[in-house]
């Protein structure tokens, strides 16, 4: 039995008085849901077994390139922020892992974080090198660049931290390290564009090699930021030739925020599952560029095309699809947890409408170039009030029917604010 850090009487009180309402709109949606030859139970199974993984560094609070506000009772350290995930799990039952990001949570004994872990029921996802920021100390500074820059000093001690975060990651039982980086240019003619890639490249299957046998290298593209001429790994296709450079235990990670407006992101994702490349997600949302945002806060519509996605991909049993799923966001004015609670729900709801999709009829009207009722068989799904299946499936689990509710009612941050003295440090930032 793992150490429930929100009392269990606190959940059960809240989810009282919740408990008649919610019955009546889940029966509701189960005759809605049974009048269109869909079972409301199977549904609220699938939506139980599906997870995403809570970033370390989403629990502080984050920061803009102007300024940090730092909210009460922040993590002091990797400890504190799995206690903060522990609760974000406990309450939505939906996020029984923790991705770490070393160095900023790097402990002298990496078994003491697995101890620590393994007391609270959680486990750990994907590890994340950084070499996009200078650690104390470090011999060679990665302001021109890490596995992309010109002095191969740079590039091996990069690569060299690299491993060490799949050391680290062997001994808390993680699988997986996600390498993003932040070298590019700045200006026309800084750097040459195929010899930064060419050195790239050569670093990468450096790392490669050090990767065990049961374990998935991620590379994460982004368009801009901090470079803003040029990045090394700009767009999932430059990506796409990473992961096919590399060899089979290398795939591309799409983080949401990682494009320029508009993009078509969905179509992205089909084309990664198609050739076998997609290797997870960092969930967010934008407006304008890599905002960081709650994930589905700002186009709820397109983090429910994505998993329409997925789910297509799941029902045909695309070949070699097992996505991680993560979230990657920075939160400036709201309380970390409850915009992790609220991302972990919202990632679940775009599973669940994706899930209630009629795909033989989509199918059938794609074949008879019925554009207008394909496209109104997804929104019909998107239409669909899935809560009563999430509150459903968090109940059954051990969670809480209205998780932000029931956080607020625990009075967890207040509690925290008294037992941890604000700190100016911390790691917290976008990535
Ligand atoms: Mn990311």
């Amino acid at each position: 039995m793992s150490e429930q850090i929100i009392r269990a009487d606190i959940i059960a009180a809240d989810n009282e008085k919740r408990l008649a309402a919610l019955k009546a709109d889940y029966e509701a949606l189960g005759a809605k849901l049974a009048r269109e030859g869909v079972g409301i139970d199977a549904i609220t199974d699938k939506v139980a077994q599906f997870f995403v993984a809570v970033p370390s560094w989403g629990v502080g609070t984050g920061g803009t390139r102007f300024a940090r506000f730092p909210g009460p009772g922040e993590p002091r350290d990797i400890f504190d922020k799995l206690d903060d995930c522990a609760v974000i799990h406990q309450l939505t039952r939906a996020t029984p892992t923790v991705s770490l990001h070393i160095p900023w949570d790097k402990v002298d004994d990496p078994r003491r974080l697995k101890a620590h872990a393994d007391a609270l029921g959680l486990g750990f996802d994907a590890m994340n090198s950084n070499t996009f920021s200078d650690a104390p100390g470090q011999e060679h500074s990665y302001k021109y660049g890490s596995l992309s820059h010109p002095d191969p000093a740079t590039r091996r001690q990069a690569i060299e931290h690299n491993i060490e975060c799949i050391e680290i990651g062997e001994a808390i039982g993680s699988k997986a390290l996600t390498v993003w980086i932040g070298d590019g240019s700045n200006f026309p003619g800084q750097s040459n564009f195929t010899r930064s890639f060419e050195r790239y490249l050569d670093a990468m299957k450096a790392i490669y090699k050090q990767l065990p046998d049961d374990w998935r290298i991620f590379s994460e593209h982004k368009m801009y930021e901090p470079a803003f001429y040029s990045t090394v790994v700009q767009d999932w296709g430059t990506n796409y030739l990473i992961a096919t450079e590399l060899g089979e235990k290398a795939y591309c990670l799409v983080d949401l925020g990682h494009h320029a407006p508009n993009v078509n992101i969905e179509m992205i994702v089909a084309r990664l599952i198609q050739f076998r490349k997609l290797g997870g997600f960092h969930f967010n949302d934008s407006k304008y560029g890599d905002d960081d945002l709650d994930a589905g806060s700002i186009d709820p519509y397109r983090l429910f095309l994505v998993f329409n996605e997925l789910v297509d991909a799941e029902h045909r049993r695309a070949d070699d699809f097992h996505p991680a799923h993560m979230i990657d966001q920075s939160h400036n004015v709201t309380d970390p947890i409850e915009s992790l609670i609220r991302s972990a729900n919202e990632i679940r709801r775009a599973y669940a409408q994706a899930l209630i999709v009629d795909r033989k009829a989509l199918e059938e009207y794609q074949e008879s170039n019925d554009a207008l009722m394909a496209s109104e068989t997804l929104k019909s799904a998107f239409r669909t009030d899935v809560e009563p299946i999430l509150a459903v499936a968090r109940l059954n689990a051990g969670g809480a029917i209205d998780p932000v509710a029931a956080y607020r009612a625990s009075g967890y941050r207040k509690a925290v604010g008294q037992e941890r003295p604000a700190v100016s440090a911390g790691g917290g930032g976008i990535v």
